[in-house]
C-alpha cells in the first residue's frame, strides 16, 4: 500500500428495519478528510437488500478499505428495544469473506469498541470517537508512515480534535436525494458539552467543554447543503443556545445568507427569550427542549443546567414565535416516578390543549444506562451494560409507559 492514494468504501451500517433516513454526516466528515484518496460511500441503511448491496459494491469499487460507521448500538427503548447491531453483523459476515482492511467507528460504536471487536474479530481497526484527523493518520500508517502513538494494537483512540481548521464534510458521496425528509441532514457547529446530566454519554464521547467551529466554516457548510439540494437540516450539537455569544453570532450570520431553507435545533431551557424572533428570523422553524424531570428534586439529581422554572414560559414563547416545538421527558429518573409521571402526562395535556395539538410534541422516553454515564458509574460502578439496562419506572408508573409506549408503536 505504500506511497498510493487508497479506494476507500465508506459504508454505513444497516438499521435493520424501516426507519426515516438520517444522512452520515460522519462518513461524509470522513469523506472531507479523506480528500487525498479515492472515496465512494454506500448507506446500506437506505437498502433493502444490504448484504447484496454491499457485495455488489465490493465487486465494483474494489476497495484497499471499508470504514464502517455503527451510529447506534441499539435503539435506547423501552419496552420494546431494537438491536442495531444484528444488521451490523450481516456487514461482518459479508466483509469476513473480503481480504481488505476493516475499520469501524461511530458514535454507538465509540461507547462499547473492546465488546464489538471482540464479537467481530474480522474488525482489523476499532476507531473510538473522532476519526476527522485519525483515519487519515490511520491511512497514512497502513501507506507506510510509522504507527501513531494513539494506536494501542487493533484499538484506536486519538485524541479530540480542535475543530478551527477541521475539513469540511463532502456531502457529494452520499447524494441528498436518497435523503428526503425534514431534517434528515445534520450540520455540526461544535462538539462535547459544558452540562452534566446524569444519564448522558455525550461527554464521555465527545469532551467537556465546548469545541466550537468558526461560524464562516459552518456558513460554508450551510450554503454546500443548499447547493447540493437538500431542503431542510438540523444541528446535531449537544445544546445549540450555549455558549450563549457564539450563538447570538451564528443566528445573525445566517439570518444574512438568503435562501436558508428551514431549519431544527435543541436548546437549553435558559435560551434568552428575546432572542426567539432572531432565531425565527435565522430560518429555524422546529426545536427541541430536554427537561427530562419535571420536580426540582429531579432536576438537581439530574445535574441539569439552568431552571425549571424556565421551562413553561420558554415553550409559550416559542410557540407565539411560530416554532414547532418538541419537549423531552424521561419516565423515571432518581427522585422521581408516579407522581411525577402524572405532572409529565398533565403538562403534556396542557402544552398541546392550549399551545396548539399539532405543533407541540411531548416525548415521553425511558432512560437507557450507558457505559460512561455519570448515573450508570453511581448505580453500576463498573459495569458494561452491554445489554440494554434502564432506569425505569415501578408499578403503576410502569403500566402507564408500557401502554403509553404501545399505543405509539400502533400509531407509528
Ligand atoms: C444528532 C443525533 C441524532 C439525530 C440525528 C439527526 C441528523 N439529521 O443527523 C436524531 C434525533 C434523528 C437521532 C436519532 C437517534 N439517535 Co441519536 N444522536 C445524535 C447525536 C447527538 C449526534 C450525532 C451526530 O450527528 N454527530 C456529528 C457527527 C459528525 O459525528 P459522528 O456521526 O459521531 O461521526 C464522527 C465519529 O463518530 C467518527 N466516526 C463515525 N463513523 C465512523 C466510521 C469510522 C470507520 C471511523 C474511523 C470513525 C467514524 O468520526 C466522525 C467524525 O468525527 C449523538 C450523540 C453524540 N454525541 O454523538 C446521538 C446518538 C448517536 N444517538 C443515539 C440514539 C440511541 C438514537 C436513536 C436510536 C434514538 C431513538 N430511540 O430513536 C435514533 C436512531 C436514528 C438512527 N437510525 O441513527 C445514541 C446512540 C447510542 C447507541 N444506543 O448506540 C447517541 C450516541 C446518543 C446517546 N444516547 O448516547 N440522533
Ligand atoms: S443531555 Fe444534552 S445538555 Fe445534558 S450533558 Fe448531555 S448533551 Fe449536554
Amino acid at each position: 500500500m505504500n506511497g498510493v492514494c487508497l479506494r476507500v468504501l465508506l459504508v454505513q451500517s444497516p438499521v435493520g428495519r424501516r426507519e426515516a433516513p438520517i444522512y452520515p454526516i460522519g462518513l461524509a466528515c470522513l469523506a472531507g478528510a479523506l480528500d487525498s484518496h479515492e472515496c465512494s460511500g454506500i448507506d446500506l441503511s437506505l437498502e433493502e437488500f444490504p448484504e447484496e448491496a454491499l457485495k455488489t459494491r465490493l465487486d465494483t469499487i474494489r476497495p484497499d478499505l471499508v470504514a464502517v460507521s455503527v451510529r447506534n448500538i441499539d435503539d435506547s427503548s423501552y419496552p420494546v428495544t431494537h438491536w442495531y447491531l444484528d444488521s451490523f453483523g450481516v456487514v461482518m459476515d459479508v466483509l469476513g469473506k473480503w481480504e481488505g482492511t476493516v475499520v469501524v467507528g461511530g458514535a454507538g460504536f465509540s461507547i462499547y469498541p473492546e465488546r464489538i471487536l471482540k464479537l467481530w474479530p474480522r474488525i482489523d481497526y476499532a476507531m473510538v470517537g473522532e476519526g476527522d484527523i485519525a483515519l487519515p493518520q490511520l491511512l497514512e500508517h497502513l501507506r507506510g508512515a510509522p504507527e501513531p502513538p494513539w494506536l494501542n494494537d487493533r484499538i484506536a483512540t486519538p485524541p479530540r480534535p480542535s475543530l478551527e481548521d477541521m475539513s469540511l464534510p463532502d456531502y457529494s458521496v452520499f447524494p441528498a436525494s436518497d435523503y428526503p425528509g425534514k431534517g434528515s441532514v445534520g450540520v455540526q457547529t461544535r462538539r462535547g458539552c459544558v452540562f452534566n446530566c446524569a444519564y448522558c454519554t455525550y461527554k464521555s464521547l465527545s469532551g467537556n467543554g465546548f469545541r466550537i467551529r468558526p461560524i464562516d466554516r459552518v456558513l460554508m457548510d450551510i450554503r454546500e447543503i443548499i447547493k447540493q439540494g437538500f431542503d431542510s437540516f438540523m444541528f446535531v450539537d449537544s445544546v445549540f443556545d450555549h455558549p450563549v455569544d457564539y450563538y447570538r453570532q451564528l443566528i445573525d450570520a445566517m439570518s444574512k445568507i438568503g435562501n436558508v431553507p428551514p431549519w431544527g435545533a435543541w436548546l437549553s431551557e435558559a435560551v434568552p427569550l428575546e432572542s426567539l424572533g432572531d432565531l425565527y428570523s435565522a430560518g429555524c422553524r422546529w426545536i427541541d427542549f430536554s427537561p427530562d424531570v419535571i420536580t426540582r428534586k429531579g432536576w438537581k439529581l439530574m445535574g441539569k443546567g439552568g431552571s425549571l422554572k424556565q421551562l413553561w414560559p420558554v415553550v409559550k414563547k416559542a410557540r407565539e414565535t411560530g416554532f414547532t416545538v418538541g419537549i423531552n421527558f424521561f419516565s423515571a429518573s432518581p427522585g422521581e416516578n408516579f407522581f411525577a409521571l402524572l405532572q409529565k402526562f398533565l403538562f403534556m395535556a396542557r402544552a398541546r390543549i392550549t399551545l396548539g395539538w399539532g405543533s407541540t410534541f411531548i416525548n415521553i422516553g425511558t432512560i437507557r444506562l450507558y457505559k460512561g454515564a455519570p448515573l450508570s458509574e453511581k448505580l453500576y460502578p463498573g459495569e458494561e451494560l452491554f445489554q440494554p439496562v434502564f432506569y425505569r419506572p415501578r408499578g403503576l408508573a410502569d403500566v402507564m409507559i408500557r401502554f403509553f409506549q404501545a399505543v405509539r408503536r400502533v400509531r407509528r
